[in-house]
């Protein structure tokens, strides 16, 4: 990929950003996630390589936009891509003005992105340092101990990120009482894959249930920059109980999961979810994190962002800040 088209990815990335800022805090994450997806799709589009989404806004059938196998961009030229993208990762964190939303993007060679359903997804991460240490047929507990073992520390030395969903509670819970710091914020899993490649110490582990494009999002993180991952693809039956509308989308899951030759409940390597090694990951901050400031307004009416591009090919990290002197960008 040349350094062009890194630049105009960031870019588009920044685009989403920028158009989803008059609308944080609205409590309207459907329209804050429209402007997001809108940016991406004609950023993406004008681009003159072609880029085919794996994981997006839904199955065509639901997403008219940014919809799994959507080909986005000059299909004729020479460059062809695979994107996992969330326009905005962590919708409700953002219509609330809550910390932790972002824009965030991987990019493979076409063909090197797992192209799963969206659904959900079980998920455990380690940075470079515990790599191996990982087994999801082990339980939790094993695999804490193991890692804590890889990196020379006590168990209840740990930190671990785990999102705030009821599905959670009882392993947050157990964990916490053997004096382990669960990190655990409502919403936005994808920002533990980045605490974990960027080795900011903050946590050592990330477990649970979450979207498979985040997951697969996280996984290009973890691959470019040198971390571990597991994942397992759940029915929506086996994460938020046996109702009978959870069957029906269950058998749906279970259907495109055949159709595209993907194992439900089959333990999926970091190879698995990223097929090569050079992934490219581009971030954007829409509310503050640890990792990104989010997007502001100066008085002068001046739009700043902060980005991330990870470029897997020499594992660099770069952080850019821009400045834009409206407040709509093209
Ligand atoms: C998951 C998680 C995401 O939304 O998809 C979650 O991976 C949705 O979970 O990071 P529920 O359906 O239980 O709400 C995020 O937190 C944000 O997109
Ligand atoms: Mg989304
Ligand atoms: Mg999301």
């Amino acid at each position: 990929m040349s350094k062009a088209l890194f630049f105009s990815l960031v870019h588009v990335s920044e685009k989403a950003a920028i158009n989803a800022y008059e609308l944080i805090g609205s409590g309207n994450k459907e329209e804050i996630d429209r402007v997001a997806v809108e940016a991406i799709r004609s950023g993406l589009n004008e681009q003159n390589a072609s880029f085919q989404i794996v994981a997006g806004e839904g199955e065509i059938d639901e997403a008219p936009m940014l919809y799994q196998g959507e080909v986005l961009g000059n299909e004729e030229s020479e460059f062809s891509f695979s994107v996992a993208v969330d326009p905005i990762e962590g919708t409700t964190l953002s219509a609330k003005a809550l910390p932790g939303a972002m824009t965030v993007m991987a990019i493979t060679q076409k063909g090197n992105l797992i192209n799963t359903p969206d659904m959900y997804m079980e998920k455990l991460m380690v940075g470079a340092k515990a790599k191996g240490a990982i087994d999801l047929n082990r339980s939790l507990k094993e695999n804490i101990d193991r890692v804590a073992d890889k990196l020379g520390k006590e168990p209840s030395d740990l930190k671990i990120l785990i999102l705030d969903k009821p599905r959670h509670a009882s392993v947050i819970a157990g964990l916490r009482k053997r004096g382990i710091k669960v990190l655990s914020p409502s919403d936005g899993d994808v920002i533990g894959s980045l605490h974990l490649a960027l080795d900011k110490g903050s946590i050592d582990l990330m477990y649970g249930i979450g979207g498979a494009p985040e997951g697969v999002i996280s996984a290009a993180v973890l691959k470019a920059l040198g971390g571990d991952m597991q994942a397992r693809l759940l029915l929506r039956s086996e994460v938020k109980g046996q109702t009978p509308e959870n069957e029906v989308i269950s058998k749906t899951e279970k259907e495109r999961c055949e159709q595209k030759g993907i194992l439900v409940n089959t333990i999926l390597a970091l190879d698995d979810l990223v097929l090569e090694e050079e992934p490219i990951f581009i971030a954007t901050g829409i509310t503050n994190s640890e990792i990104l400031r989010g997007v502001t307004k100066g008085l002068d009416g001046k739009m700043k962002t902060d980005s991330l591009l990870i470029i897997g090919k020499d594992r660099s990290t770069h952080f850019i800040t821009s400045r834009y002197p409206v407040t709509i960008i093209n």
